[in-house]
């Protein structure tokens, strides 16, 4: 099955968790803590690889988790993990779900680091301090990265064959490369894109990329739509395959102006890419007739495109096309980068303290969401650090200014967790009948007033 656009949910591995453990034997030097620290959770990177070339392998598995860091032990920290390296194929884009691009794996053997996995928990041993030497805690292992990306496939090939349905276009392809697409006299035998390898002598090659036909409204979902449109977008420059004769009532001027407006419709960029003309079918007869009148239509249209007279079936002029072909890529080569996106992690998010009246306190930033999701809130010691660490950060000094009151809720994350301060309960009576406390107030009043 071929997949050219997928949605997947990475994340790293947790950190494994640390431990609280002590020596207890008589006849050691050293007694005391001595529980090890957890493991590294593994990272998740991507990996591009030309021989994939669809996204299939994440049809069914739309959630790839790093594997967790080991637990710390007794007298032993617990091992990391090993990286996850999900492999995709060149070519591949990553966007963020606002659509922003991300990374733009436009070669082979890239490797990009999308989610890193937590570090380990500190056991109690790694925990002892000039104050704190016998430590009765642990820390939490940190939960890794967690992100929700789009991979989309833009294929990488040298030219793109464009063209209305039935025209000839696999049929072109297969004369002239390795690839054996299914051909048949109706629309939309092509249901997805076919790359070939194109021999142009010992040491050239040219890889083609044959699409979906493409018919008027496609950009509204007609036909096939136009998201195969995607695969070419590199390309160097497109051959639009052209059937001399009419097809479905269109003639052969009317279905290139046709095929043209959709491209105009994908995107910008892609309809002033290099075109060059296929007029397919000469074997049949009036061939001549209908290619004559063509011509005539394309001048008077002002277009400037070259065209080749070939027949995709008996291979006439065939030959000389791919070499042309070979020529102009000389001078319009493939571009590689759509987007010169490097890969850029998003950087730390500073601290963010937010009130909600009917709720409590929101806390959010890179550091205190890592400390608190490493505390074990079961541990007497871990909660008084983690106080000590909020302490520190001036979020106690701030929730007092601005009038938190003892068992308030405080939100980081999923947890929860109650405001406690020692030093608060004395302070308070100063703040009292303060205006947080009025608006509460107000607020109940209003709803007695509507029951
Ligand atoms: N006489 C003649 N018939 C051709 C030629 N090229 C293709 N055909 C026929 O045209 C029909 C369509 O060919 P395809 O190669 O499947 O056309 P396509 O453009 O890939 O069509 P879609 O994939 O549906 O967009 C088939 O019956 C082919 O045998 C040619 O040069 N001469
Ligand atoms: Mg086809």
């Amino acid at each position: 099955m071929f997949i050219d656009e997928v949605t997947v949910k990475i994340r790293g591995g947790s950190g494994g968790n640390g431990m609280v453990s002590y020596i207890k034997s008589r006849h050691k030097a050293f007694k005391g803590p001595d529980g090890g620290t957890g493991g590294k959770g593994g990272d998740v990177y991507i990996f591009t690889k030309a021989t994939i070339n669809s996204l299939s392998r994440f049809r069914y598995s739309k959630q790839k988790y790093g594997q967790n860091g080991e637990a710390g032990k007794k007298r032993a920290d617990g091992r990391g993990a090993i990286d996850l390296i999900l492999e995709v194929p060149t070519g591949t884009c990553i966007f963020d779900l606002n659509g922003k691009v991300l990374a733009d794996l436009h070669s082979d053997g890239m490797k990009i680091l999308l989610a890193k996995g937590g570090v380990g928990g500190k056991g109690n041993r790694a925990l002892i301090t000039k104050n704190n030497t016998y430590p009765q805690y642990c820390e939490k292992g940190q939960p890794g990265e967690e992100l929700e990306v789009r991979f989309e496939l833009k294929m990488c090939a040298d030219v793109g064959i464009i063209g209305f349905p039935n025209v000839g276009k696999s049929t072109f392809i297969a004369k002239v490369s390795n690839a054996k697409p299914k051909i048949a006299n109706y629309p939309f035998t092509t249901l997805i894109p076919n790359l070939g390898m194109v021999p142009i002598n010992d040491l050239d090659s040219i890889l083609m990329a044959d699409i979906p036909g493409i018919i008027e409204g496609a950009h509204n979902g007609h036909g096939l739509g136009h998201q195969f449109l995607r695969h070419i977008e590199r390309t160097g420059f497109l051959l639009h395959v052209i059937d001399l004769f009419p097809y479905d009532g269109v003639e052969a001027f009317e279905s290139f102006e046709k095929v043209n407006q959709e491209l105009q419709k994908y995107s910008e960029k892609l309809s002033i890419k290099k075109q060059i003309i296929a007029l397919n079918k000469s074997d049949m007869p009036e061939a001549e007739e209908s290619y004559e009148k063509f011509k005539k239509q394309l001048k008077k249209g002002g277009y400037k495109e070259e065209i080749h007279l070939i027949s995709a079936l008996t291979g006439k002029g065939t030959k000389e096309l791919v070499y042309r072909i070979a020529e102009l890529l000389k001078e319009f080569p493939p571009k590689q980068e759509v987007y010169q996106v490097k890969y850029e992690k998003p950087g730390d998010r500073p601290l963010k303290i937010e009130m909600d009246l009917d709720e409590g306190w929101f806390l959010s930033g890179t550091n205190i969401e890592r400390v608190v999701s490493m505390t074990n809130f079961e541990q007497e010691q871990s909660v008084q650090r983690l106080q000590a660490i909020m302490n520190g950060m001036g979020i106690v000094d701030y929730l007092k200014e601005h009038k938190a009151e003892n068992g308030d809720p405080i939100f980081v994350g999923d947890i929860c967790f109650h405001f406690t301060d020692d030093s608060f309960e004395s302070k308070f009576a100063e703040y009292e009948g303060y205006k947080y406390q009025e608006n509460i107030e107000d607020e109940n009043e209003d709803e007695d007033e509507k029951e």
